[in-house]
């Protein structure tokens, strides 16, 4: 099953929205293997946010995910990562259509509310940084055949 690493980041943190974010998670279908409230370490940053490294915009970037607590999150499902980057939205708010999270709640690049991973083996590679074998929890739903065609 295809796995995503999502943060709710500091704006959407501080503005209240882990609820808004989980719950268009779940109605979407997807199921959460992981979660965990928590404050960025600058060596977590840095990690996470290497291939930005010597871009403009990065220093403000590690500044911004660890300027306050983030949700950390794992979710899966069928085609995941797409899945949840549609839900999320482009990275620049003004781009993103109606409706999705960054649209709906966001309008400048450097607070867009949510980190989701970009590919599958993206996703792969970041939940390893972010979790512990043990924090994440397999498990299946009594819904499950309703959502997962197989
Ligand atoms: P993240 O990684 O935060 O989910 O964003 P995206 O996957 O949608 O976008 P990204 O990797 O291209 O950018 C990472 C991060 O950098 C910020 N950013 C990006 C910025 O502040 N200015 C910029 O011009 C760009 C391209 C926003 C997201």
């Amino acid at each position: 099953m295809e796995r995503s690493l999502v943060l709710v980041k500091p704006d959407g943190v501080q503005r209240g929205l882990i609820g808004e974010v989980i719950a268009r998670f779940e109605r979407r279908g997807l199921r959460l293997v992981g979660a965990k409230f928590m404050q960025v370490s600058l060596d977590l940053a840095k990690q996470h946010y290497a291939e930005h490294e010597g871009k403009p915009f990065y220093d403000g970037l590690i500044a911004y995910i660890t300027s306050a607590p983030v949700m950390a999150m794992v979710w899966e499902g069928p085609n995941a990562v797409a899945a949840i980057r549609q839900t999320v939205g482009s990275t620049k708010p003004v781009e993103s259509a109606p409706g999705t999270i960054r649209h709906d709640f966001g309008l400048e690049v450097g607070r867009n509310l949510i980190h989701a991973s970009d590919k599958p083996e993206t996703g792969v590679r970041e939940v390893e940084l972010w979790f512990k074998n043990d924090e994440l929890v397999d498990w299946t739903r009594d819904v499950d055949r309703w959502v997962f065609e197989k």
